[in-house]
């Protein structure tokens, strides 16, 4: 390979802009002639986790199967990307030790409660206020910012561009590709 494998992991609250930040990474990655591949909701939680829902023991089983599959990814040599909220610091701890040290990443997407709010693209958020969807994290289940990311990205502070650039310099440094 001309690059490492490895697991980069955003986490962030919904509507953070973890799934676009992952995708356009990957996609610079790729038209660059990495192997990549991009592990979300759609081609997850809507098929391998489709009987997961979002209890804390089910976002634990779905991190950690997430974990499983991106280890399999690694093996087969792609540079990985997964975008889960992935809100328990214990389920993200469980799943950096399924790889090698040197070969997970992870990637806070911070953006203020209040902005993931105004954006809304779903109107989960509004839901979630009026009591219609039960424990949906930051509003009645909790999000465990990481205490020691290798990256932070302020996405409620800079533009698409500069974030997809932090990722990609940062893998750079470490001597990804
Ligand atoms: C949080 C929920 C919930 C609840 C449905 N809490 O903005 P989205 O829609 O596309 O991203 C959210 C997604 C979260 O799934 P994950 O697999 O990333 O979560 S976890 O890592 O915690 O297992 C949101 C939608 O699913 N969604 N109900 N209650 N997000």
């Amino acid at each position: 390979h001309s690059h490492k494998s490895a697991v980069v992991w955003f986490t962030g609250l919904s509507a953070s802009g973890k799934s676009t930040l992952c995708a356009s990474v990957a996609k610079k990655l790729h038209e660059q002639g990495i192997s990549t591949y991009v592990l979300d909701g759609d081609n997850i939680r809507h098929g391998l986790n489709k009987n997961l829902g979002f209890s804390q023991e089910d976002r634990s089983e779905n991190i950690r199967r997430i974990g499983e599959v991106s280890k399999l990814f690694v093996d087969a040599g792609i540079l990985t990307f997964t975008a889960f909220i992935s809100p328990y610091q214990e389920d993200r701890e469980l799943v950096r030790k399924m790889v090698e040290p040197d070969e997970f990443f992870e990637v806070f997407v911070k953006c203020s409660l209040e902005e993931c709010e105004r954006r809304d693209p779903k109107g989960l958020y509004k839901k979630a206020r009026a009591g219609e969807i039960k424990g949906f994290t930051g509003i009645s289940a909790p999000y465990e910012e990481p205490t020691n990311p290798e990256i932070v990205i302020e996405n409620d502070q800079q533009d698409i561009e500069t974030s997809v650039n932090q990722v990609i310099d940062f893998l750079q440094k470490r001597g990804v590709f």
